[in-house]
């Protein structure tokens, strides 16, 4: 006969707790900054997926400083991200993909104001009408500032300061996918409690490469490191490649994420003629490369590991090659031979 019972589950409320008491000198403060990004993930997610019921599908009028058309629901998740955490006290101030400057928060009290919040609101947007996983990702670093206020400065700080980063992904279901720096762990929302529930703890990436994603038809735009990369990983029959699938939906945080699960390497190179590379290191490369590592796995834009660059742009672009270690270093090795003849 079954047991009927109440099986005991963490949420992401508890687990925050109960990793808030491994630092016996924190006053919460952190704490409750995470606790938001949960709710304001929450409120997004509900506009996501009543999306079609509301007036939220197709372009809003604006452009945003990047010159792409912003679409309804990145002006809506952007306001909700901005609305969450105005009246944090811990938060000194914002910057938003979707946001030409930072956002300086009301000035905050002495020992206030201790950390600044990026994220992109609505990552994958272009994918919205047709009801494809889109997500959120958020990056926290330690506000230098300690005047209450908080400059540009404080923001273009290296991904490897980071204190937290992680990602939502609104998917057949909604997932919280976070690290601070001691592994990375994943919570599904359960929809009938309206809590995030520990599901995947210490996520780390498997070592086989399942996927390859990348934007194929950018492929003659590729230097030749990159095209000498993506021709190896699908046609070299090497042993470790005979099972790697072709997957690409084109939001960042479903490709990362079902790569994170799954083994499998994501590339978005620069363009060689330009140089240029599409995915914006403070709000996409930069916190999904601190999950990645924490992982087990490795970012770069070939010569340089994602989490040592100095930003020097809020709105920077970097080349992105994202997931397992083996095949980021493969990556770097043939960049760099191709790049030496
Ligand atoms: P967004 O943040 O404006 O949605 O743009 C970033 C998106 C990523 O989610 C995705 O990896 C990439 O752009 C797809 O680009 P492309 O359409 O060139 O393949
Ligand atoms: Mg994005």
């Amino acid at each position: 006969m079954t047991e009927i019972g109440f099986k005991d589950f963490e949420t992401l409320e508890s687990f925050i707790a109960k990793e808030q008491h491994l630092h016996p000198q924190s006053r919460g403060a952190f704490s409750n900054l995470l606790r938001r990004v949960g709710l304001a993930t929450k409120i997004i997610g509900s506009k996501v997926q009543r999306a079609g019921l509301l007036n939220v599908l197709g372009s809003a009028d604006g452009i945003n400083v990047q010159g792409e058309q912003q679409a309804k629901l990145d002006v809506l998740a952007n306001e909700v991200m901005r609305a969450t955490f105005r009246w944090m006290p811990s938060i000194s101030g914002l910057a938003s993909e979707e946001d030409d400057d930072v956002v300086n928060l009301p000035t905050r009290l002495e020992g206030q104001g201790q950390y600044v919040v990026l994220f992109d609101p609505l990552d994958g947007s272009s994918n919205i009408d047709a009801n494809v996983s889109v997500g959120t990702i958020f990056s926290i670093h330690r506000c230098q500032s300690t005047d209450g206020r908080c400059r540009l400065s404080d923001f273009l700080q290296p991904g490897n300061r980071q204190v937290a980063a992680g990602y939502v992904v609104y998917g057949s279901s909604t997932m919280f996918v976070y690290t601070t720096g001691s592994g990375v762990h994943g919570f599904t929302l359960d929809p009938e409690v309206g809590e995030y529930v520990l599901s995947h703890e210490n996520i780390r990436v498997p070592d086989v490469c399942k996927c390859f994603s990348a934007n194929d038809t950018n492929y003659k735009k590729w230097d030749e490191g990159s095209r000498r990369f993506a021709d190896h990983v699908r046609y070299s029959g090497e042993e470790r490649y005979k099972k790697t699938s072709s997957r690409y939906v084109g939001s960042l945080v479903s490709d990362f994420h079902r790569n994170l699960l799954y083994g499998g390497i994501f590339m978005y190179p620069a363009d060689a003629k330009t140089g240029k590379g599409k995915l914006r290191l403070l709000y996409e490369a930069s916190p999904l490369a601190m999950v990645i590592e924490q992982a087990g796995g490795a970012a770069t834009t070939g010569p340089q590991r994602i989490l040592d660059i100095v930003p020097k742009e809020l709105h920077q672009r970097v080349p992105l090659i994202i997931g397992n270690k083996h095949e980021v270093e493969l990556y770097e090795k043939m960049v760099k031979e191709a790049s030496a003849k």
